[in-house]
């Protein structure tokens, strides 16, 4: 019997190319320069780049497209459902990581250690010169989650030890937290110091962090981003920190990677990561087998473990 066709477009993970390669016929191309015959093989897309709509219609018989994230946003998701075509995602497995990077990140805007480091490392730790105190403690914070899902939860989870009050922002209501819940984004930022944002990339978060909510948040205010540049006016975010109206960022995720607006570049207050919150070797082993056990489930038992919200599931 002959293997079923598997398209890999763009960078992938290694070992979902080496497990892929086991049991299928892994064409590393992308969608757009397919010959007719080769396009019409392929049941299956592993990405991690983006898939347009103009990509899934090269392919007239896919079946399942396996994106590597949980934020699917890369993938025309809307598109795929109505041709039929399941997008399955990574949720869950890169949940503590992230929260991990959240945590790192926040602790590291409020008390300066990559500065810190910079300036011991520059040879600036000499006999009657330390470094200065950092202006801003975690200790009596309130920190207000914008987006409280699964990752949104386990930053909270980690965020009680450190006594700080917890507050969110989300659509809905969760009756499940006892965090004190906000209708809106702005009467959150009213009421915190310290923003963490963990919301997708929709129409919807388009900029939300915008002027108004940066100067809700206030002079002593701290801002931390891992969910998705998407989301922040980084023109307003930049004259914010440079004017003293919030206090200091701390970003791992930006609008148009991978380019760092100079202003944000420029700022002393503000912790920059190059999109790195999942980036450990064990939890991007785990993305990888999630990618592929989604096409295995598919093609083995027509069940795919993680659909996306958007997917309509056949069979
Ligand atoms: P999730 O479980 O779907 O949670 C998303 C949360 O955002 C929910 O609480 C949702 O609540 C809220 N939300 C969505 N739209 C909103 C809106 N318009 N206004 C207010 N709240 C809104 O997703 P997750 O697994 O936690 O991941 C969240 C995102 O983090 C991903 O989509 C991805 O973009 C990003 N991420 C980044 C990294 C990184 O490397 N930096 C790693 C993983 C994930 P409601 O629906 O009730 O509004
Ligand atoms: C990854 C992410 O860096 O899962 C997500 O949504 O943003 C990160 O975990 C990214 O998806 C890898 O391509």
């Amino acid at each position: 019997m002959s293997r079923i066709t598997v398209l890999v477009p763009g960078k992938m993970h290694e070992r979902v190319l080496a497990r892929l390669k086991e049991r299928y016929e892994v064409i590393e191309a992308d969608a757009t320069t397919l010959d007719a015959d080769t396009a019409k093989r392929v049941r299956g897309v592993a990405v991690s780049g983006t898939l347009t709509a103009a990509d899934i219609d090269a392919l007239p018989n896919v079946e399942l497209i396996s994106s590597f994230g949980v934020g699917y946003d890369n993938v025309d998701a809307r598109h795929a459902a109505t041709k039929g075509v399941i997008v399955t995602n990574t949720p869950d497995v890169l949940n503590d990581e992230v929260a991990d990077t959240a945590i790192g990140l926040l602790l590291n805007t409020i008390r300066e250690f990559p500065r810190a480091e910079s300036w011991l490392r520059a040879g600036n730790w000499k006999p009657g010169k330390s470094y200065p105190l950092s202006r801003f403690s975690l200790k009596g914070r309130h920190v207000g989650i914008y987006g409280l899902g699964r990752i949104g939860q386990e930053i909270a989870r980690r965020l009680e030890p450190f006594k700080v009050k917890i507050s969110y922002h989300t659509r809905t209501r969760n009756a499940d937290v006892s965090y004190d819940y906000y209708p809106t984004l702005k009467d959150l930022a009213e009421a915190v110091d310290t923003m963490i944002a963990i919301v997708p990339r929709t129409p919807q978060t388009h900029k939300t962090i915008n002027a108004e909510i940066l100067s809700a948040l206030g002079p002593e205010g701290v801002f931390v981003n891992v969910g998705r540049g998407w989301t922040v006016d980084e023109e307003a975010l930049a004259a914010a920190l440079k004017s003293g109206a919030i206090g200091a960022a701390g970003l791992d995720v930006f609008y148009d990677e991978p380019h760092v607006p100079a202003a944000l570049l420029d700022l002393p207050n503000a912790v920059l990561l190059p999109h790195l919150a999942s980036g450990s070797v064990p939890t991007r082993n785990a993305m990888a087998d999630l990618v592929v056990d989604n096409l295995v489930g598919w093609f083995d038992a027509r069940k795919p473990l993680t659909p996306v919200a958007e997917t309509p599931l056949k069979g």
